[in-house]
């Protein structure tokens, strides 16, 4: 079989996002598109003679064809071993999971996670390190520089081969070993939980309702909520991933996992409800008739892990993401550990993780995971969810109450402005940066700016840096609003904004969000223009 030398050119818009490269999955289906950022990433990351590589996807359209490509490529550029998800299958979690336990040279992983999928709709593409993290910056920054400088890829010409059964074979003189996408995730879920208790929990009449969204988990979560856990059979439902997600948007927030919301506030809500997005690494937690905010239930997780076996010793640290509210640092502080605020996405938490600074992170955007991997997973943070139910026997809504009573309560929501034009949001950004120094003292609506800046990290372990991050404004009184572009979008600008307040007041720890948050919402506007300027009545998402 003959390695053959293709000749291609730059293609503008190869620069890697906060999770990897997403596109339109025509965009990715273009001529060379696809080739050209595979061998980029392999030139990027010094080659992959002699290397092994975790190879798997969320299983959305194009996710098969895209895999047989990156074989062969692997197969001409010398790699010695992909493994490879039967069926192209791998959640993002799992895969974080496989390239870590068999000590590989990295792994790609092809998903646009929440983004939906199909021929219109959204493709991507990440690669992840040996520490089975996402690459740092430094990383993608070298991939990105070959994407504007690469003059050919290396293909070999062969059929497919098939990755539709459990087994190893030869492409050329690589091997192709495909595996359960499930067996050695749901073994570490079982190291790192007290299975016997959440039996216990689910046969004592407890019940919960699992949404996969008709995306990655659907196998995952049957295999071990079902399987070997004991939940009624059903329990977890869209459970067969579908190239499209059943036409859906996999993302678990209110908003897109409407129909699981419309369960929990029903007469006949089950006791628990969980949902997990395209790729598998994302969750979202709910009691009945109650919601738990992805900050909230990243700190109830922290205050409470050293109830499932994994983290009896207790936490070295904690980490959550700059926009991610202070719920997780409150409880921080009262157990005496660090607390780390990193820009928003993984990658920010691998280098704290690896150095054993932080044991579990956690980002508003519906991501929650520990040191047992190097991304966020959602059936991870289901299952610490069940642990800790199973242990405290309480409703989520009690729990909740009595978490807010003890350590206060962030009111929290952000509010997304989908497909503005590149331009204006660029404008409204750039404005509102060029106000920040002019904003402390100054009255709005009732509140008064204490505080402004851009969010800058300085990485503690590796010391390198991250500008722009995100601009922030805090009032007096503890609120904040902060203002970001997405870059995970595939259309247009998304702006984020992120509106948080502390309430210790015992009377007033159960307000709706946006009521809560009124003040601070309006001053947010008032600032910024956001809504006005990008032509809108009201956010395309609140969560
Ligand atoms: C979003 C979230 C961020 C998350 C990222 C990837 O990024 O805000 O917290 O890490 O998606 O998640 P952005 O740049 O669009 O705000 V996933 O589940 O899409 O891999
Ligand atoms: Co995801």
């Amino acid at each position: 079989m003959q390695a053959i030398h293709v000749d291609t050119k730059p293609i503008e818009g190869q620069k890697p996002g906060t999770s990897g490269l997403r596109k339109k999955t025509r965009v990715f289906m273009e001529p060379h598109f696809l080739e050209n950022y595979v061998q980029s990433i392999f030139d990027g990351i010094g080659g992959i003679t002699g290397k092994t590589l975790v190879v798997g996807g969320d299983g959305r359209y194009f996710n098969d064809r895209a895999i047989q490509v990156i074989l062969r490529m692997m197969a001409a550029n010398g790699a010695a071993r992909a493994i490879v998800g039967q069926g192209g299958i791998l959640s993002t979690p799992a895969a974080s999971h496989l390239i870590r336990k068999r000590g590989t040279d990295g792994g790609l992983i092809l998903s646009a996670s929440h983004n939906p999928g199909g021929p219109d709709e959204d493709f991507g593409l990440k690669y992840n390190g040996p520490n089975g993290g996402p690459a740092s910056e430094g990383v993608t920054d070298r991939i990105f520089a070959r994407t504007r400088e690469i003059d050919g890829y290396r293909i070999v010409e062969a059929h497919d081969v098939d990755i539709g059964t459990v087994g190893e074979r030869a492409l050329g003189d690589m091997a192709v070993e495909v595996v359960d996408p499930v067996a050695d995730y749901a073994a570490l879920m079982e190291e790192l939980f007290d299975f016997d208790k959440i039996k216990g929990l689910l046969s004592s009449g407890f019940t919960l309702r699992f949404d996969a969204m008709h995306a990655v988990t659907g196998p995952y979560a049957k295999a071990i909520l079902e399987d070997r856990l004991g939940a009624a059979e059903g329990s977890v439902v869209n459970a067969v991933p579908s190239p499209d997600f059943g036409g859906g948007h996999p993302d678990p927030n209110p908003i897109w996992a409407h129909e699981l919301m419309a369960t929990m506030t029903s007469p006949e809500a089950p006791d628990f409800g969980a949902a997990s997005d395209g790729d598998g690494d994302r969750n979202m937690i709910v009691g009945k008739g109650a919601y738990v905010t992805p900050s909230d239930s990243l700190a109830v997780l922290v205050a409470n892990a050293t109830l499932a076996p994994a983290y009896r010793e207790g936490l070295k640290g904690v980490a959550r993401s700059m926009p991610t509210s202070g719920a997780a640092d409150r409880v921080a502080e009262a157990l005496g550990i660090d607390c780390y605020e990193t820009p928003t996405g993984w990658k920010f938490f691998g280098n704290l993780l690896d150095a054993g600074r932080a044991t579990i992170c956690g980002e508003e955007s519906a991501g929650t995971g520990s040191d047992h991997v190097r991304e966020k997973d959602g059936l991870w943070a289901v299952l610490l969810w069940l642990n800790i139910l199973a242990e405290k026997r309480q409703p989520v809504s009690q729990l909740m109450a009595e978490h807010w009573a003890e350590y206060g309560r962030n009111y929290y929501s952000r509010h997304d402005y989908e497909a503005v034009e590149a331009d204006v949001a660029a404008g409204i950004m750039d404005d509102l940066r060029a106000a920040l120094p002019d904003l402390p003292g100054r009255e709005v609506g009732g509140l008064t700016v204490d505080a402004a800046d851009e969010f800058s990290y300085t990485d503690p372990v590796d010391e390198s840096v991250a500008r722009q991050q995100g601009l922030r404004i805090f009032f007096e009184g503890g609120g904040r609003a902060v203002f970001r572009l997405s870059g995970t979008g595939t259309e247009g600008a998304t702006i984020r904004v992120y509106l948080e307040r502390l309430e210790t007041d015992s009377d007033r720890l159960q307000m709706g969000a946006q009521e809560a948050l009124a003040p601070i919402i309006a001053a947010a506007e008032a600032i910024s223009g956001v809504r006005a300027r990008s032509g809108r009545d009201a956010p395309d998402v609140i969560t």
